[in-house]
């Protein structure tokens, strides 16, 4: 696979070249890390932890977190920390916190699905039950991939669902603590927080111990050993999803600014070098102007190293011939985010099938989604978008059938259960249904 080098270090392609194909696969290509030794030290992790307990917990936080701890009160904060880390903040930050918190809870109380029920004409009620998890894990990494976006965006959804407990886990290496993060949890209505992480701590929300009470369902980003534990305790518990590198696919018809749109694919491209930032225009001088916006602005980036390395491995400016090329490409990438950086943004909508979110127009910078437009941002990946959604009020949620036969309803369909329990010669079945049917 040739790769065209620019300064930038962004590859170029066409889509009509002979190799586009192959060069855009290669791009797009993700393998999710697994890896042998990993799975059995996370193994390990897991059986100790259900073995020994806090006991496990307290030693594993000592010897790969750097603490010196005795007991598990050491690794919990209560609600009052969580406020004191609120009321801590400075007031613009403050502010603008539960100014997004605010945006996201409206944005998820929309998503409240109903129960609902019907009455049939022999007085039969069919119908569905919604019901919130009794309790909910949310996985916060510590360290240098600490959001406390995500923390809203993680639990916030979980708290309009009506979970009955949060519980918060995240790790604090050499002692490090976010407040900002704190702050998030208690705006977003997080029950109880433990100073823990990587397996151990998925393995505590998995199976309880003394302190840690057992959750439902574990959700949140982490590194390879958080998502090889969630994978590792899928069954026992529900995971969210195991997020890949995050991903921005911008459209655009030639009418933003080239500075704008190269600092949207920045704005992914920071998150680490292994994030997909990738742009589509069949405007060619535009494409010519956003390269010059990329290499005249890459070097007053913070985080410029990253970036760089990002796209220069996973980076493109695409060419394509029109509209209907750019709407395959779409739906072929999936992307996480999608950016229609265009006049008439509407009228694409209905041929959009696969993307996580959809920022519309040359004003919808992603990263206003990121932080505060109220759609969460954990949002599937790799092109995952062909088959899931982003994380909801729906994810802290599960449903119950419901039947209520009246006397004649039993009867008539007793009549039905009959032959078809003989069908499968299950007669117990069918002489249960049997007692039903009046004669
Ligand atoms: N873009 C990330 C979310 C995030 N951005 C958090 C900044 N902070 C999800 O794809
Ligand atoms: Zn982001």
């Amino acid at each position: 696979v040739s790769r065209t080098s620019t300064p930038g270090g962004i590859s170029r392609l066409v889509t009509n070249q002979a190799d586009f194909d192959t060069r855009l696969e290669a791009l797009l290509a993700w393998e999710g890390v697994s890896d042998a030794e990993v799975k059995a030290r996370v193994d390990a992790i897991i059986a100790d932890v259900r073995a020994r307990g806090d006991a496990a917990l307290i030693d594993y936080s000592n010897r790969l977190d750097r603490l010196q701890v005795t007991s598990m009160a050491e690794l919990t904060l209560d609600q009052a920390r969580l406020e004191q880390a609120y009321q801590g903040l400075p007031a613009e930050q403050r502010d603008a916190l539960t100014a997004a918190a605010e945006r996201i809870r409206l944005y998820h109380e929309r998503q409240k699905p109903e129960s609902w029920r019907y009455t049939e004409a022999d007085g039969s009620v069919l119908g569905q039950q919604v019901a919130p998890l009794d309790r909910a894990g949310i996985y916060v990494p510590g360290g240098k991939a600490t959001y406390p976006s995500s923390v809203l965006m993680n639990a916030i959804p979980a708290h309009v669902a009506g979970v009955r407990e949060i519980i918060m886990v995240v790790p604090t290496p050499d002692g490090m603590l976010n407040e900002l993060v704190l702050a998030a949890a208690y705006l977003a209505g997080v029950d109880h927080v433990f100073t823990l992480g990587g397996a151990q701590a998925v393995a505590a929300l998995a199976y309880g111990t003394e302190t840690v009470p057992r959750v439902d369902k574990i959700v949140g980003p982490g590194n390879i050993y958080v998502a090889t534990a969630k994978r590792a305790v899928f069954g026992q518990v529900g995971i969210d999803m195991i997020a890949g590198p995050s991903e921005i696919l911008v459209i655009s018809d030639g009418g933003t600014n080239p500075d704008w749109l190269a600092m949207d694919l920045f704005s992914q491209a920071e998150h680490d070098e292994d994030a997909q930032a990738i742009l589509v225009s069949w405007d060619a001088a535009h494409l010519e102007a956003v390269q010059e916006s990329i290499d005249r602005l890459l070097p007053t980036l913070e985080r410029e190293a990253i970036v760089r390395e990002s796209l220069a491995s996973r980076g493109a400016l695409i060419q394509c011939r029109d509209r209907v090329e750019a709407i395959a490409l779409i739906n072929r990438i999936a992307p996480e985010h999608l950016e229609l950086s265009l006049s008439n943004p509407d009228d694409w909508l209905p041929d959009i099938r696969h993307a996580g979110a959809i920022f519309m127009g040359r004003h919808t910078a992603e990263a206003l989604g990121d932080y505060c437009a109220g759609p969460n941002h954990v949002l599937p990946t790799s092109g995952t978008a062909r088959f899931s959604s982003p994380l909801g009020v729906y994810d802290f949620q599960k449903r119950s059938s419901i039947i209520h036969c009246s006397p004649e309803g039993a009867s008539e369909l007793g009549r039905v259960a009959s032959i078809l329990a003989r069908g499968e010669a299950l007669t117990a079945h069918a002489r249960s249904a049997e007692y039903r049917i009046e004669s």
